[in-house]
């Protein structure tokens, strides 16, 4: 059952957040892509690791953290990002937990997602969920998951941007589409993925991580970052690019395959796609 799959994840959310304060300090090893892991990151991963495959439905478990899958008998794989944004915790700005729930192994494409949510640790504890059609926010608190928002959905009218990336690294055609978006829409950028699309379902806008000249399939990874955002963003009436389609057809080669991340209002990801083509 996908819904057993969200309870675990709602249900796990305060012991992670609860886990942070301890946790701030890097370990010495790096996670498959590269980057320095802290204490915090191997602890949410271990502890999603441990109750998702507790459950029936949970054939398979796939994280940041690891190089591999860890294979179950289930119906559902679930990709995770335990803690999206945990360089963040250093100087305790918001994070959250990403979670893609697929019908098919991993890696898989984004059409093979049945499921997809973030929890969102900010002043409050938030869980935003796409799900048969619909994207719901939850107040996590006290160990209740209670709805704030039905069908939640992107305002018509944009208001903020947040991209990623080193401004000179910025390949020079992306460079020109931030030059127009930056006379219409206010910059807000946080650089935690999840908070700063937060920000964008919230106020509508854009969010992107682009391809970049030293990196040109860019920074977020698509199984555990890309694809479960794009669901979310695209349930809520928006839209999301990889530069020259939606992130939910890009296909899957492997676990850890880095993708350029657009998402946000269609208009915006409309004149992205122009001006990258
Ligand atoms: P983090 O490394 O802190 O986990 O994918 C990871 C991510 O954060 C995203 O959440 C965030 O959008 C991006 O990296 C931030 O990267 P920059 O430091 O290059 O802005």
């Amino acid at each position: 059952m996908v819904g057993e799959i969200l309870d675990a994840v709602a249900r796990t959310a305060p012991e992670v957040r609860a886990g942070l304060p301890g946790r701030r300090a890097y370990g010495d090893e790096e996670n498959p892509s590269g980057e320095r892991r802290l204490a915090a990151d191997e602890y949410a991963d271990s502890l999603l690791e441990e109750r998702l495959l507790a459950l029936d439905s949970v054939g398979s478990y796939a994280s940041e953290e690891q190089s591999g899958v860890v294979d179950d008998d289930g119906e559902y794989h679930v990709a995770c990002d335990p803690l999206d944004g945990s360089s963040n915790l250093k100087s305790n700005n918001a994070m959250g937990t990403i979670v893609g729930v697929y019908d098919e192994p991993l890696p898989a494409g984004g059409r093979s997602l049945v499921a997809s949510a973030f929890v969102l640790f900010g002043p409050i504890t938030t869980m935003t969920v796409a799900r048969d059609g619909t994207v719901t926010e939850y107040l996590l608190e006290d160990g209740e998951r209670t709805a704030v928002t039905e069908d939640l959905a992107l305002p018509d009218d944009p208001v903020v941007y947040g991209f990623g990336g080193r401004v000179p690294d910025w390949p020079a055609d992306f460079a020109g589409y931030v030059e127009s978006v930056e006379q219409e829409l206010k910059l807000r950028y946080g650089g935690a993925m999840i908070a700063d699309v937060n920000q964008v379902l919230t106020y509508g806008g854009i969010f992107a991580y682009p391809a970049l000249d030293s990196a040109p399939a860019g920074k977020l990874r698509l199984q555990f970052e890309g694809n479960p955002i794009a669901h979310i963003v695209e349930t809520a009436g928006g839209a999301s690019s990889d530069g020259e389609r939606s992130l939910l057809d890009v296909e899957p080669t492997d676990l850890h395959q880095r993708v350029p991340v657009h998402v946000g209002n269609e208009s915006l990801i409309d004149r992205l796609e122009a001006a990258l083509s």
